[in-house]
């Protein structure tokens, strides 16, 4: 199949509600759609990190710079009849890290080739669940109140899971307010590497509180340290930043580092990567789930399909469109019942992008032809 025409779009859409973490606030998330296209066929594709380098490395006008520059030129108006074709592509293949810029394009072609063999996105990768449970993902809140206020909407909408993001000082107190609140709500906690080791006797004390995990505890780049804390504690440690491939998950579980891995398509560079992880961890007892990147219609198919694995056993942030966005690009928006999100039937994705919010949302535009 010869691509005939890749556009890249970088978006911008504004949150319902800002989202503090213990690294920054954002208002608006800003993503790079890439489209594949032939005569009869499109794929869609959505990179993932946001504008700001404070969860990793990349940002928007990186993951922008690497394709435009590095990739996209040179695939555009090859022939690609598998993902391997794009994965192959000796330029694609020279392109060190940019994990999130590589996923977008990758992600596009997984559409493009599931709906050329005309199944589902989750049918093409091997997919085996019809409905994915979903979790809420809350930001850090500006007292204990607001949050026991945050976490009772979401558990009234039906979400079963909720995530608290972390930080010192809003660390052990809130999550013994919640855990009081709530006596068997399964509760997590993401730090998004606000901690040390000198931080040990908090997490001991955290372990009272019987959380389902504590998510990258550490450094960002850290798998390390998080051995000597798994020891530690009786919390299972979740890793986010600090898996990049499934080299540095085969490193995390001989060491120990992590009783979880969370996957997110963007920071491993896309499916292939992700089902490597995901198949690993399958075979070391160690459950996954799909982490979230605030992402747009587009981004959330290819993540409820990546859900849709067998060893994805745990919730994931997969929420709502309604969760995110007044409006989501995408028909029909991604909607929880009970917790419960079901995974698209039709071709590829499954949902149709709406052009006209994509050019309302657009803020840069460039074709490639081959
Ligand atoms: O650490 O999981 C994270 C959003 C942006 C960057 C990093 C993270 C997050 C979230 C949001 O937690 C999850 C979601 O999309 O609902
Ligand atoms: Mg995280």
């Amino acid at each position: 199949m010869k691509i005939k025409e890749i556009e890249l779009r970088h978006l911008s859409i504004p949150l319902k509600e800002p989202f503090r973490t213990s690294t920054e606030i954002k208002d608006h998330i800003e993503h790079v759609l890439v489209i594949v296209k032939n005569d009869d066929i499109i794929g869609y594709g959505e990179s993932t990190c946001n504008q700001t380098p404070y969860y990793i490395n990349e940002t928007t006008e990186t993951a922008w710079h690497i394709l435009s520059k590095f990739i996209v030129p040179h695939v555009v108006a090859t022939n690609i009849e598998k993902p391997e074709d794009l994965l192959n592509n000796k330029f694609y293949k020279a392109v060190r890290g940019n994990n999130f810029a590589k996923a977008g394009i990758e992600l596009a072609i997984w559409d493009f080739v599931s709906k050329v063999n005309g199944v589902s996105l989750s049918k093409q990768i091997g997919g085996s669940k019809k409905t994915i449970e979903s979790g809420v993902s809350i930001g850090i809140q500006d007292s204990v109140d607001l949050l026991l206020e945050k976490i009772e909407v979401f558990l009234e909408q039906g979400y079963k899971r909720i995530k608290m993001k972390i930080k010192p000082g809003f660390d052990y107190d809130f999550l013994k307010e919640v855990r009081k609140r709530f006596p068997n709500l399964p509760i997590m906690a993401d730090a998004n590497s606000a901690f040390n080791l000198s931080h040990v006797d908090l997490f001991k004390k955290i372990d009272e509180l019987n959380l389902m995990m504590i998510e990258q505890p550490l450094s960002y780049s850290d798998i390390f340290d998080h051995a000597k804390l798994q020891k530690e504690i009786k919390t299972p440690i979740c890793l986010d930043e600090s898996i990049h491939n499934v080299e540095d998950a085969k490193q995390a579980i001989e060491l120990g580092s992590c009783k979880i891995i969370n996957i997110k398509l963007g920071r491993v560079g896309g499916i292939m990567e992700a089902i490597k992880i995901h198949d690993l961890c399958k075979e070391n007892d160690i459950p996954v789930w799909c982490g979230g990147m605030h992402e747009y219609g587009i981004g959330r198919a290819h993540n409820v399909a990546i859900n849709s694995l067998d060893n994805f056993k745990l919730p994931g942030d997969v929420s709502g469109s309604d969760k995110y966005y007044h409006e989501d690009i995408v028909d029909p928006e991604f909607i929880i019942n009970d917790g419960i999100m079901e995974v698209p039937k039709g071709l590829g994705i499954g949902v149709q992008p709406k052009m006209d919010l994509i050019d309302k949302y657009t803020v840069k535009r460039l074709n490639f032809k081959g």
